[in-house]
């Protein structure tokens, strides 16, 4: 196939759910996490973070719904990335999930039935149960690239960090 005619990803959805803790327990707040990198930025310093508590300036990347606890049927976390629409300096995207250390050190063998799933329509990019990073407290899920023709490619990055709060995440998520 000549390189002219391929389509790159241009918007995906990333879903994440997770059962509720036990009835009386602290409850268990997990997050999706996008960070947004230019061609001159270094991989330790995101241009900016999209999450609970931080909006993409120009509306590309939302999140569409969260959480706190896990409670409710379906997703308990929705974020839309709009790769094609993302300014031509945002050369990489990396998205993740990260577990909230509020209470104690919490890694996914900790959280009942966790599931992160990347769609491009009815299409799965990738899916995890987390099982292979169940130790971490956090993990990449997925990567973003923009090509020189402006083409983004998608690559799955399941890579757990052992022992990081959301924040020391977000600096390191870069390195994958
Ligand atoms: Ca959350």
């Amino acid at each position: 196939m000549s390189s002219s005619l391929k389509r790159g990803v241009e918007k995906v959805e990333v879903t994440l759910k997770w059962d509720p803790s036990p009835l009386g327990r602290p409850p268990h707040d997990l997050d999706i996490v996008a960070a947004t990198y230019t061609s001159d930025a270094p991989s330790d310093r995101p241009t900016y973070l999209v999450h609970f508590d931080s909006r993409s300036p120009d509306g590309t990347i939302i999140l569409e719904r969260e959480s706190r606890t896990g409670q409710g049927f379906g997703s308990d976390e929705v974020m839309t990335l709009e790769l094609d629409r993302l300014g031509s300096d945002y050369v990489r995207v990396v998205v993740g999930v990260v577990i909230q250390q509020r209470e104690g050190r919490r890694t996914f063998a900790d959280i009942s039935r966790p599931a992160v799933q990347v769609l491009e329509g009815l299409v799965e990019l990738t899916a995890s149960d987390f099982a292979d990073v169940s130790g971490a407290t956090a993990a990449t899920i997925a990567e973003f690239t923009r090509d020189e023709s402006g083409t983004w490619d998608f690559r799955p990055v399941l890579r757990g960090f052992d022992d990081a709060d959301p924040q020391e995440f977000t600096e390191q998520m870069g390195s994958v």
